[in-house]
């Protein structure tokens, strides 16, 4: 069997539980990298070796080595940071990373551009803050996301509740973490969350091999899918019953990654399974991993993903193997209505008379630019503030648990630092999100987060003649295929090919329950905007009432209808 395996499997196996030889590559002075091996161990404890592209054919030139550095990712279950939290995570952005903070599509923050010496030292400052970044990134379950503002109602707060308790239950549980980044010291002395400092050789639920790929979970909260629910590998769609939460909707097999001209990778929509009580739920989400630890694909990484899984074994194996798994019953899944997948922005009252102040971060972008001073603006409201801090996973912010009298102190700094964009920008401008791709990311084929500021100028253009500017549309560019935007689920998105050239795919819904389909491929900003400025003039004419953008384009038949794999149960709505 062993000798089938892809070579990162053995790779895990020969590791020492995630240990390889990171250690010895980090106080290797000679160099400002570390070995491939160990910068595939080292993702499971939550960082990249990257180098910036923009410098890379100078330094070749110069036949220097790339300019290495490392990016670093927190694992913040529901994007939750108190105001001491963001001033650490500030200062260690200021101290060893280049380009600030940088909100993610999954609600926690990455920092770029971190040098080798300084590594060491910005993991122990996040650690300070009583967070982690341990399984952030890897074969493993990563981030768990939650419906933003936990504040809103108690019914927020509990599932935030669950999507920490799930979080942590599937940490990984060896220690190499601790004796890498923290000279082994009592985790206590430096965190609460970061795991184990028992010395153990085995990982009760991920064993030797962690898993096949990664995996991720979501958790939302009905009329509201900011986290695009289905697609997680897991979802979890809370139900509320007579002012009680009383279990989840369960989805398998969501995932938006895929390879250009290789149809045998796909995005996928999760499929709900069922309705789980809240008794049942870690059983469940147990049963769920370690199916995919068992029958994942572990010799081809490219179909190593769960949805793959899911389809090659189908739902119904997936029910009964969960049920039998669990030692639960699968109810019928009972009804849900989503009315959006996007965020709010502005001032927002929760249940219990507090505030909660949405607002729009470019691409999740936190840095200091000139007429811009995003971080500094939000270091100086992080000094004052009494509530929380939000991530969202649209890259956006939500300033949470402000009393009424500070409401005014707040809404002065977020004026004088420009964070109030959202209150000019159009409709499509504050439903965009951007992967990070150009310089850091390896994988980027086109410009993403660089190019938003370019083309949306040009799309409000285009809206502005026939009087758009206020449609909400959502719209996602991605510097690649593999979807760090969830590119496929929106109503317009980009999808990087090469430098300048996309596809453009048309026809998700503002719901995060439709993929899209491709209208175009391979073409450039000429050919982007000239296809939109036809679809609009028709959208401006045509529309029905209230009727979004991507709906109006399979309605009218201007797009084909979308292919999707799998279509989540769709149920009589009460
Ligand atoms: Fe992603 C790989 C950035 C959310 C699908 N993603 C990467 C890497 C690490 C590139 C690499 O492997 O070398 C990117 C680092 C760029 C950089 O310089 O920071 C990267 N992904 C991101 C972030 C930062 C995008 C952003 O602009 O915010 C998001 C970090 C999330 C987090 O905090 O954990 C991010 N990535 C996603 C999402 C969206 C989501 O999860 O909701 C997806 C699509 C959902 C999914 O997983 O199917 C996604 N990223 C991928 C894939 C494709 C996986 C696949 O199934 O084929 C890759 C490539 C891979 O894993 O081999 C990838
Ligand atoms: Fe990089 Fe591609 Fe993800 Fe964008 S979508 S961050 S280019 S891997």
């Amino acid at each position: 069997m062993t000798d089938k395996l892809a070579p990162l499997e053995q790779l895990k196996v020969n590791s020492n539980y995630l240990r390889g030889t990171i250690q010895e590559g980090l106080d290797n002075p000679l160099t400002g990298a570390i070995s491939e091996q160990d910068n595939l161990l080292l993702k499971f404890h939550g960082s990249y070796q990257q180098d910036n592209r923009d410098l890379r054919d100078e330094r070749r030139k110069q036949k220097l080595e790339p300019a290495h550095s490392f990016m670093v990712r927190a694992r913040l279950p529901g994007g939750v940071i108190t105001p001491e939290q963001w001033l650490i995570f500030d200062q260690i952005a200021t101290d060893y990373a280049e380009f600030g903070l940088r909100i993610t599509t999954r609600q926690t923050f990455q920092w770029h551009g971190v040098l080798k010496r300084n590594l060491k030292k910005l993991m122990q400052g996040i650690n300070r803050a009583h967070a982690t970044t341990i399984a952030a990134c890897g074969d493993v379950n990563r981030q768990v996301v939650s419906v933003s503002n936990p504040l809103l109602s108690k019914h927020h707060a509990a599932v935030l509740d669950w999507a920490q308790k799930i979080s942590d239950y599937f940490l990984p549980a060896t220690n190499a973490y601790a004796e890498i980044w923290l000279d082994d010291k009592k985790v206590d002395e430096l965190t609460s969350k970061t795991p184990s400092l028992e010395p153990t050789e085995v990982e009760p639920i991920y064993g030797q091999r962690y898993l096949p790929r990664k995996f991720k979970i979501g958790l939302t909260i009905p009329p509201t899918n900011d986290v695009d629910v289905f697609a997680q590998d897991m979802g979890f769609i809370a139900i509320v019953e007579n002012d009680e939460l009383i279990g989840f909707n369960l989805t398998i097999g969501g995932g938006m990654g895929c390879t250009h001209g290789d149809d045998t990778t796909y995005a996928r929509l999760g499929s709900v399974v069922g309705f789980v009580g809240l008794d049942d739920v870690m059983a469940a989400a147990e049963a769920v991993i370690t199916l995919q630890r068992d029958h994942g694909n572990r010799a081809e990484r490219r179909y190593a993903r769960f949805k793959y899984t899911v389809d090659q074994y189908g739902v119904d194996w997936f029910k009964e193997q969960i049920e039998s798994r669990a030692g639960i019953t699968l109810h019928a899944p009972k009804a849900w209505q989503f009315d959006t997948n996007g965020d709010r922005f502005g001032w927002v009252e929760g249940e219990n008379g507090q505030w909660h102040l949405g607002l729009r971060i470019d691409s999740g972008r936190l840095m200091d630019r000139p007429g811009s001073p995003l971080l500094t603006g939000m270091r100086e409201i992080a000094k004052m503030h009494k509530g929380h801090f939000r991530l969202t996973c649209n890259q956006n912010l939500i300033i949470a648990d402000v009393a009424p009298e500070d409401r005014a102190a707040i809404d002065a700094l977020v004026e004088a630092y420009r964070l109030d964009g959202y209150k000019a920008q159009s409709g499509i401008w504050r439903n965009t999100i951007a992967c990070v791709s150009l310089p850091t990311c390896a994988l980027g084929m086109a410009e993403s987060e660089r190019y938003a500021p370019i083309i949306l100028p040009k799309l409000n253009q285009l809206l502005e003649k026939y009087d758009l500017l206020d449609q909400d549309i959502v719209f996602r560019i991605s510097g690649c295929p593999n979807g760090c935007a969830r590119p496929y689920m929106a109503e317009i998105s980009l999808v990087g090919r090469a430098p300048g050239r996309y596809d453009l795919r048309l026809g998700g819904d503002r719901l995060g329950e439709r993929l899209n389909t491709v209208y175009k491929t391979n073409i450039a900003e000429e050919e982007i905007l000239s296809s939109l400025d036809a679809l609009f003039a028709r959208f401006a004419t045509e529309r029905l009432e209230n009727e979004h953008f991507g709906d109006f384009l399979i309605r009218t038949e201007a797009i084909a209808a979308p292919t999707q794999r799998q279509i989540p149960i769709v149920l009589e709505l009460v």
